[in-house]
């Protein structure tokens, strides 16, 4: 077969656009090249703006991790300033922040993926008892009935029958890369449904304690989550029954639903256990903090580098060895294309010299996205639920190895297995499990401590602007579901002077560096990776959603110069 070139244009069931070129001889990807064709310049307002209001406006960088620019933003802040937030807003930011990780990896499982495994028509043809007695053989779940099945299976079928498939219009439908029996695609189809409900209960616990979702409230020094037992109007007994019930409900649909038909699924496709791995070099920077945010010990999930596909060894992480580099990227640095700059350098001058014509292909151009390359140390590295998995699981983590080993065991595979697309869906499930256990922890931590008396969720000790000094300037991180997270903040006379982010999808979606280096979702596509049906790209979906793409995020652009890129009239 002579070599043919592939172009996906937009790739769908992601958070912006995202383009995808490869290249493919006899039915494997050679080459491959990740674009996003999307320029965003909401960060140039930060300039200039009070340091306190930066969450509000990075917060908006992104509508699908809703909460986690603005913590990293006030982590930033409060790390400049000196801040030390009270033990409750901590509590109440890991609640939050874990209410959103198990939402996004839950809507992204059955929402954004399952239909590159899944496939919907062939639900038609399943026997509902078939797909009852499978279920109940992996969870308890109580819907998992004949009579529920078949009514799922009724609704579908008045969807089909009326031409109209609405949300599952346009997949590749009896693609011959679809393996699942018609019982397990039925299964899959009734918790795709069932998870848009879910989702919609138990992230209300953003509004309790944010007052709205998407984008709920955050707050330098703390929470603007008041707490008093006696007042109808802040946090309150009652609230916190709701939200205790809202955990014990999102942490049985974990268990029972997701992770089973996880495990289920990926049961029929283990050949993708060996392929779509990528760069091999891992990074987390490690989340929701016990104590202080910068006792890096108090971390639940830990930080570290794993380089090489070597989980015996967790590198230490330095923060002075993130640069960022636009070889590759519609930009322009001072001090020339090969530069590589630490975000506390960090220069955004976009250049834009992307082709004319909308059908020349962007494989043959030196510059071809939007997207800077993060590297960490020269590296590309790979951010998100895999790397986080083999952090921990290299640095001793009891949980997550355990949950792991059961993974592999189930599906007879050995750790090698992880460094794939299906490690890749495995670890977010894993992790998702560990997270949905962990919030009744710190909800019974809040209890307790406001039993105990301590109701205090704000420090006010450094809101005063005069209090500042006349340069502060720091970094906060936090890993997103998506991976790793930093903002970089300098503070001139209370004012923002730079602000800086480099963002999961920034790492993940990076185009080539200067030494020719593919980002992570091209590695991923040059390992072992089958492409059947060049007409049909459904392999190129599986593993670039694998990694929960978001290019909202990825290109978020700051003009550390202050430079005006465009002006608005509003009339
Ligand atoms: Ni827009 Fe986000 C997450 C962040 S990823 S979704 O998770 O940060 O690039
Ligand atoms: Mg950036």
């Amino acid at each position: 077969m002579a070599r043919t070139r592939v172009v996906v244009d937009p790739i769908t069931r992601i958070e912006g656009h995202l383009r995808i070129e490869a290249q493919a001889e006899n039915g494997r990807i050679t080459n491959a090249w990740a674009t996003s064709t999307q320029f965003r310049g909401i960060e140039i307002i930060m300039q200039g703006r009070d340091p306190r209001d930066a969450w509000a406006f990075t917060q908006r960088i992104c509508g699908v991790c809703t909460v986690v620019h603005a913590v990293a933003s006030c982590r930033a802040v409060e790390d400049a300033l000196g801040i030390k937030i009270p033990a409750n807003a901590n509590l109440i930011r890991n609640l939050i922040h874990g209410m959103q990780f198990v939402q996004d990896h839950v809507i992204h499982f059955y929402h954004l993926h399952a239909l590159d495994w899944v496939d919907v028509v062939s639900a038609l043809s399943a026997k509902p008892a078939e797909t009852a007695a499978l279920a109940k053989k992996v969870s308890p779940w109580p819907n998992n009935s004949e009579t529920y099945f078949s009514e799922v299976q009724n609704r579908l079928k008045t969807f089909v029958g009326s031409g109209q498939l609405g949300i599952f219009a346009n997949g590749y439908w009896g693609h011959p890369a679809y393996k699942l029996p018609p019982a397990v695609n039925l299964l899959a189809v009734a918790h795709y449904l069932e998870a848009l409900d879910w989702q919609r209960d138990v992230i209300r616990l953003h509004t309790v304690f944010g007052g709205k979702n998407p984008h709920p409230n955050f707050l330098v020094g703390g929470m603007a989550s008041a707490i008093n037992l006696d007042s109808r109007a802040t946090i309150n007994a009652e609230r916190l029954t709701d939200i205790h019930d809202m955990i014990a409900r999102a942490q049985r649909f974990v268990e029972q639903v997701y992770f089973p038909d996880l495990v289920a699924i990926a049961g029929f496709y283990k050949e993708w256990a060996g392929i779509g791995g990528g760069t091999g070099n891992y990074l987390a920077v490690g989340e929701f903090p016990d104590g202080d945010v910068r006792d890096i010990g108090s971390l639940y999930l830990p930080r570290g580098i794993i380089l090489n596909k070597d989980i015996s060894k967790v590198w230490p992480y330095d923060e002075k060895l993130v640069k960022e580099y636009i070889n590759s990227s519609w930009y322009e640095y001072s001090k020339g294309d090969d530069a590589g700059l630490h975000p506390y350098e960090g220069e955004t001058k976009a250049k834009y010299s992307g082709p004319k014509t909308p059908w020349t292909y962007l494989q043959d151009e030196k510059k071809y996205s939007w997207m800077k390359a993060p590297r960490y140390d020269g590296r590309a590295m790979e951010v998100g639920p895999l790397a986080r998995m083999l952090v921990a699981y290299g640095s001793g983590h009891q949980e997550a190895r355990q949950l792991i080993k059961e993974v592999l065991d189930r599906l007879e595979v050995g750790p090698p297995a992880l460094f794939s697309t299906l490690g890749r869906v495995a670890a977010r499930g894993i992790e998702t499990v560990l997270l949905a256990r962990r919030l009744s922890y710190w909800y019974n931590q809040l209890v307790d401590r406001i039993k105990g008396g301590d109701t205090q969720t704000f420090n006010g000790d450094k809101w005063d602007p005069s209090t500042w000094p006349a340069k502060a300037q720091g970094y906060g991180y936090l890993d997103a579901p998506r991976g790793a997270l930093g903002h970089w903040v300098q503070i001139e006379d209370q004012k923002i002077a730079r602000y800086q982010c480099v963002v999961p999808s920034t790492w993940n979606c990076s185009p080539r560096d200067g030494k020719g280096v593919p980002g992570p979702y091209e590695a991923a596509l040059m390992d072992h990776h089958p492409l059947a049906k060049p007409d049909q790209p459904i392999e190129i979906l599986r593993t670039i959603h694998s990694f929960d793409p978001c290019m909202a995020c990825g290109v978020h652009v700051l003009d550390t110069t202050g430079n005006l890129v465009t002006s608005v009239q509003v009339q």
